[in-house]
């Protein structure tokens, strides 16, 4: 288990007293400028150990394609988390998982609404390497991911899933509120557990990475929005949505209420907003106010986060809520960054 104390202490961050604890991450200037490749940023507290998975390509000078399977694999495969097989259920109980991977050419594979596979997105670069398509779903991606050797697990609904679907079974209630931090601390309307280190399950991971030779990759994946209608895929598992990589410009990667993510197609707008020259946190945010002005007062009650890298090795990020975060990893160290929100804390407008 992440000690945060442990990491505070020991990272370069830390020992240069750049932060003393999870809110004074926020005392930066933005965006977080790295210009050192390789770098592998990713969403959310989980993204710190995704992050290490990633370096162990990244750092021997490995590519950014291999770095962002081998970091959300860690994810995967962790069982107290609400991404894979011990996460949320949907609506029936089914763990259903949705992945994509995207290289530095526009190469790309996703598999969606993919059952009893532990690691989707490892499925997800098999049909981007081995088939003519894109997308596999449902039944047809897992007796792909049979075929290609991927053993069928069981479904495995950690303690604090079971909990939560339990206690979500009692009304029934279908509200897709997603990683919206609440008065309490936690997140969402049956907020799942802390993990010891004081961090919070998310049940998505999106990564996008760029490798020493300077060429970007990315991938995302989740069990999607918890307790959701039995086959509805959220934005993860959606080239332009969840994940979008163009190595001639930049990459980036969105978690949050997947229907609206979908709306603007926006880490595709994210990325062509960076084309135009925004930085990727300016990117970040115009995308973020294209939600809200099309959601209006709904935009109050729903979280989007958008995160980007830029050719250039800069970082930046912008949510509807605050409370997002993600992780950084380059030469220098690992740290934790708070996002700005739209509303709240840390936030342009309020
Ligand atoms: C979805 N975008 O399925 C995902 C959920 C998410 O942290 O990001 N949760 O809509």
């Amino acid at each position: 288990m992440f000690d945060r104390r442990k990491f505070l202490q020991s990272s370069l961050f830390g020992s240069l007293g750049l932060f003393a604890g999870k809110r004074a991450m926020t005392a930066k200037p933005y965006p977080l400028v790295v210009k050192d490749n390789p770098i592998v940023i990713s969403t959310w507290d989980t993204g710190l150990a995704a992050n290490r998975g990633a370096w162990q390509v990244l750092g021997s000078n490995g590519k950014a394609l291999d770095a962002v399977e081998a970091g959300v694999r860690v994810t995967e495969a962790s069982i107290n988390c609400c991404v894979g097989l011990g996460a949320n259920p949907d609506r029936d109980g089914f763990v259903t998982l949705d992945a994509c991977i995207m290289d530095d050419k526009g190469n790309c594979g996703s598999v969606g609404c993919l059952e009893r596979i532990k690691h989707p997105i490892s499925v997800a670069r098999r049909v981007m390497e081995k088939t003519p398509h894109v997308m596999l779903v449902g039944i047809g991606a897992q007796q792909f991911a049979v075929a290609e050797g991927f053993p069928l697990e069981e479904q495995k609904l950690s303690d604090d899933a079971k909990r939560a679907y339990q206690e979500w079974l009692k009304k029934s209630e279908y509200k897709p509120i997603i990683n919206v931090e609440n008065t309490k601390g936690g997140h969402g309307p049956f907020a799942p557990a802390r993990y010891e280190d004081g961090s919070w399950n998310h049940d998505t991971i999106g990564m996008v990475a760029m490798d020493a030779a300077g060429n970007l990759s990315g991938s995302c994946t989740t069990s999607g929005m918890g307790f959701k209608m039995r086959g509805r895929l959220g934005d993860s598992p959606i080239i332009g949505a969840g994940l979008f990589v163009d190595n001639e410009v930049g990459a980036a990667t969105a978690t949050g209420q997947g229907e609206d993510v979908i709306r603007i197609c926006g880490t595709h707008t994210v990325v062509e907003l960076m084309r135009q020259g925004l930085s990727p946190e300016a990117a970040c945010k115009a995308a973020v106010e294209r939600i809200v002005r099309i959601k209006g007062e709904g935009a109050k009650a729903i979280q989007v986060a958008f995160l980007a890298l830029n050719k250039q090795g800069e970082v930046g990020a912008f949510a509807i809520q605050k409370g997002f975060s993600y992780a950084v990893r380059n030469n220098a160290g690992e740290k934790m960054v708070d996002s700005k929100s739209w509303y709240g804390y840390g936030s342009t407008r309020s």
